[in-house]
């Protein structure tokens, strides 16, 4: 999980005795920052400058903890599972538009197809009502992205070309792991990755409205990786 995605998560503590702490931990990961890799910049990668920015001791990709839960009465409350979970149906996306939105990096920003963000710049337009697959591609030597829209719903169609620590738990058929599965504001795109998401652009709203698109990545999104788009009534 990202920074900004979201799951629901459902914990048996049917093992738990009085008195038992629990932790939910998270797991070490390869964070692929590509630290000293990004091409002309020479000296640091820009993940260690990052890094160096902030106020966090927590190396990325290391153990940690999560949630404390401290177990202090034996009460049971058993409940049973419902049979089926909420179902999702597929967005209609045969036949729709397939727009590229390429990430990349240069000289300290953080770029979606060659921009950095300018408050006054509509990085492109859509139409009101139509369905789109938007292709987001990583470069192999870029870092993770956690790309986030505003204002529209979105599922994970499929992922392409993913690391291994990926695609060793991708379940669910085209490249796909348990957290693609929901309705998403917000897809985690791996370097050297492509995700394709679909999005239908119906809203309530009169005229034309703008909305953003952006790293979830507070230190990328500061660096210029958000656009603008336009959805247009014709
Ligand atoms: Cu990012």
């Amino acid at each position: 999980l990202a920074p900004g995605e979201r799951l629901d998560v459902l914990f048996d503590a049917a093992q738990a005795q009085p008195g038992d702490t629990v932790f939910l931990k998270s797991l070490s990961f390869d964070p692929m920052e590509n630290e000293g890799a990004a091409g002309n910049m020479g000296g640091p990668g820009m993940g260690q400058m990052m890094a160096g920015m902030g106020s966090s001791r927590l190396a990325l990709g290391e153990t940690f903890n999560v949630l404390k839960l401290s177990v202090v009465s034996g009460e049971r409350i058993t409940a049973p599972l419902p049979a089926t979970l909420s179902r999702i149906q597929p967005l209609r996306s045969e036949g729709a538009a397939e727009r590229q939105i390429e990430l990349s990096m240069q000289a300290m920003r953080f770029l979606i197809n060659g921009r950095t963000f300018r408050m006054d710049e509509i990085a492109f337009d859509v139409k009101q009502g139509a369905v789109e697959i938007w292709r987001i591609s990583n470069p192999a030597l870029g870092m993770p992205h956690p790309m986030h829209l505003h204002g529209f719903s979105f599922q994970v169609l499929e992922r392409l070309n993913s690391p291994p620590q990926l695609s060793d738990i991708a379940r669910f058929g085209k490249g796909r792991t348990v957290s693609d599965l929901g309705w998403k504001d917000t897809v985690l795109v791996w370097p050297g990755e492509t995700v394709r998401i679909a999005i239908d652009f119906s809203h309530d709203f009169p005229g034309d409205q703008t909305y953003l698109f952006h790293c979830h990545n507070l230190e990328h999104e500061d660096a210029g990786m958000m656009i603008n788009f336009k959805v247009r009534t014709l």
